[in-house]
């Protein structure tokens, strides 16, 4: 699929989920939902979340990859669009009960970036969908942000102050990841306060 297919396919309605097998399918062990953002032609006054959006939810390993290989694959992206995956119930927001008090992991993309952006974004989905973190109660999702200078992937955490739930989620992260790059952790109160603009 071309890039702008993908984001006008993303753009309109709920994108439906094809079938990809008769076979019973492989239930995982809980819902999850990708959400898009294109926030390339924003609105003007909008708010921000104006442009985001739940593409769909899913909970068997066959639909996770008949979407992710059609639609949701980071690098055929237009700049400044974002694309999540969370737990099915919370939504991608600062203000969402299970992300308020939490912040978030991040990893940007220096080298390679289309090809090593990918690589990372499906490594994330495959560990979060497979419950491969020891704190997977304490993760809310991960965010593929695509920028014309760097892009990154952001792991969102419940928690912004136990440090033992943080350093465990990290260290497996970047482990998965398989990078010597650092990642770093914000908070969302520092995200919103360092935003101020007048
Ligand atoms: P961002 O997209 O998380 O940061 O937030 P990034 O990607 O470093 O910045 P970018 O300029 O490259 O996009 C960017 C801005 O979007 C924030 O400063 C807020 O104004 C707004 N924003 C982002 N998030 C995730 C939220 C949110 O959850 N709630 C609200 N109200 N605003 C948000």
């Amino acid at each position: 699929m071309a890039t702008e297919d993908v984001n006008e396919a993303l753009g309109a309605a709920e994108v439906p989920i094809e079938s990809t097998t008769e076979k019973q399918p492989h239930k995982l062990e809980r819902k999850w939902c990708f959400w898009f953002d294109n926030q390339s032609k924003p609105k003007q006054g909008a708010a921000w979340g104006a442009s985001l959006r739940k593409a769909s939810t899913f909970d068997t390993v066959e639909d996770f990859w008949g979407l992710h290989e059609t639609i949701f694959i980071p690098s055929k992206l237009t700049p400044n669009a974002d694309i999540h995956l969370f737990k099915a119930g919370v939504e991608p927001k600062w203000e969402d009960p299970e992300c308020a008090h939490g912040g978030k992991w991040t990893f940007v993309v220096t080298n390679n970036r289309k090809q090593a952006l990918d690589k990372a974004w499906l490594e994330t989905l495959m560990a979060l969908i497979g419950e491969q973190f020891d704190e997977a109660d304490e993760i809310c999702g991960v965010v593929a942000s695509v920028r014309l200078k760097q892009d990154k992937l952001s792991l969102w955490t419940r928690t912004k102050s136990n440090e033992a739930v943080l350093m465990g989620i990290g260290k497996k992260w970047k482990a998965l990841l398989d990078v010597t790059d650092k990642i770093t952790f914000t908070n969302h109160d520092d995200s919103r306060r360092s935003r101020f603009t007048v």
